[in-house]
C-alpha cells in the first residue's frame, strides 16, 4: 500500500494552519486558575461587543443542570473555589462530572455560568481584578487573532478544564441526543470550484444534513479523520462517535479545490472554504482546508481538517 495514515497526514504540506492557537492555548495553561478565569472573562466580554452567542436550547442544557443548581446554592466563596478547581483540574466531584461532558455541554455550562455571573447569582470575577503581566500579554495576543481563531482558543481552554479523564478509571461520556438528519427537502448541495468528485461533495452535503450514518459510509474501514490540532481518529466507529458528539449543526461552505492525478490509485484532493459553528452562526466564518486522500475504491482513506493561518491560505491549492 502506497500510504499509511502517518504518511497521509503530510499531503499538501504547504498548507499553513493557525499554529498560534495551540501556542496560545499552551501559554494559557501555565497561568494561575484566577488569571485563567479572569482572562477568559475579559476576552469573552471583548468578543461579545461584536458577536452574540446562540445559547443552546433548554433540552441540551439538562445535562449540566444538576451541577449548575448545586453551584447556585453555594456561597460566593465556594462558587469561586469551584470555578478555580475546574481550571486547576483538581479532583473534586464537580471537576469529575465536568470531565465526562462532551465539548458542547462544557461550553453550554460556562455560557450559563457567565450569564449567572452577570446577573449577580454566581460570584463574578472580582471588580478591578488585575491580570498578571503574563496573562495580560496572552489576552492581547488573543485579541489580535481573527474571530475564528479567538473562539478556537476559548473552546480549547474550556475543553481542557476539569479532572483528567485518564485518571478516572471507567466512566460514561455524557453527550447531547443525536438529532434526526435533515429531511431530503431541507438539504442543500454544495458546489466546489475545481472539484467534482462525488465522495467529496457527499461528505460536505451529508455533514451539513447531520446525516452521520451516510457520512461515515464514505470512509474506508481503516479510514481516518484528523480534526484541527488533533491526532487522527481511526476507524469508522471512532469517526461516527466524533460526528455524533461534536458535529451537529455545523455548516460547511467549501469554495474551491483541486484534485491531483492518482498515485497507485490514491487521489489527493484539497478543498478550502469556510465553516460555521452553531454557537456563532454566520457571525464567525472559520477559514478551513480539507485535505482528502481517496483510496482506489473512491472511499476516504484520510481527511484532515485544518484551521487556516490566514484568509490568504484559502487560495493556496498547491502541493
Ligand atoms: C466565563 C468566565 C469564566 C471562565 C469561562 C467563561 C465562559 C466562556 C465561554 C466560552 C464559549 C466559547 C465558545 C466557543 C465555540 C467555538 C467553536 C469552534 C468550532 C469549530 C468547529 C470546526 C469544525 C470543523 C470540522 C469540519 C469537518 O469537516 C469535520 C468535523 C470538524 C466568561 C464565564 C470559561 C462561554 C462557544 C471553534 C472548526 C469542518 C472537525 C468538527
Ligand atoms: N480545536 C480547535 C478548533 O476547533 O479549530
Ligand atoms: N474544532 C472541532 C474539533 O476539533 O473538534
Ligand atoms: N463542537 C461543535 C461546535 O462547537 O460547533
Amino acid at each position: 500500500m502506497p500510504y499509511t495514515i502517518e504518511t497521509a497526514r503530510n499531503i499538501f504540506p504547504s498548507t499553513r494552519s493557525a499554529d498560534d492557537i495551540p501556542a496560545t492555548t499552551a501559554r494559557f495553561s501555565q497561568l494561575s486558575a484566577e488569571d485563567q478565569l479572569a482572562l477568559i472573562w475579559f476576552a469573552y466580554l471583548d468578543m461579545g461587543q461584536g458577536i452574540t452567542v446562540a445559547a443552546p436550547g433548554a433540552a441540551n442544557m439538562q445535562f449540566a443542570e444538576l451541577t449548575l443548581n448545586k453551584i447556585k446554592q453555594m456561597t460566593p466563596l465556594e462558587q469561586s473555589q469551584t470555578m478555580c478547581d475546574l481550571a486547576n483540574r483538581a479532583d473534586t466531584e464537580v471537576s469529575r462530572t465536568y470531565a465526562t461532558w462532551t465539548t458542547n455541554i462544557k461550553l453550554g455550562f460556562w455560557n450559563t455560568l457567565g450569564e449567572l455571573m452577570e446577573q449577580g447569582l454566581v460570584a463574578p470575577i472580582p471588580e478591578g481584578y488585575k491580570l498578571s503581566a503574563n496573562a495580560n500579554a496572552i489576552l492581547q495576543s488573543i485579541k489580535s487573532l481573527e474571530a475564528g481563531q479567538q473562539i478556537s482558543v476559548l473552546r480549547n481552554c474550556v475543553v481542557d478544564m476539569g479532572y483528567d479523564t485518564s485518571k478516572m478509571g471507567s466512566y460514561q461520556t455524557v453527550s447531547e441526543p443525536v438529532m434526526a438528519p435533515k429531511s431530503i427537502g431541507d438539504r442543500t448541495q454544495v458546489a466546489i470550484e475545481g472539484v467534482s468528485n462525488q465522495t467529496v461533495l457527499n461528505y460536505m452535503n451529508n455533514l451539513n444534513a447531520n446525516d452521520f450514518d451516510a457520512l461515515v459510509e464514505l470512509f474506508a474501514a481503516d479510514g481516518a479523520l484528523q480534526p484541527p490540532f488533533r491526532k487522527p481518529l481511526v476507524g469508522k466507529e471512532a469517526i461516527l462517535r466524533f460526528f455524533r458528539e461534536e458535529c451537529q449543526n455545523l455548516k460547511l461552505i467549501p469554495e474551491r479545490g483541486v484534485a491531483e492525478s492518482p498515485e497507485d490509485g490514491f487521489t489527493p484532493v484539497k478543498v478550502t472554504g469556510k465553516c460555521q459553528t452553531p454557537w456563532f452562526g454566520a457571525a464567525v466564518g472559520m477559514n478551513i482546508a480539507w485535505r482528502f486522500l481517496l483510496n482506489p475504491e473512491g472511499k476516504i482513506f484520510f481527511v484532515a481538517i485544518d484551521l487556516l493561518a490566514s484568509p490568504k491560505e484559502l487560495m493556496n491549492l498547491v502541493r
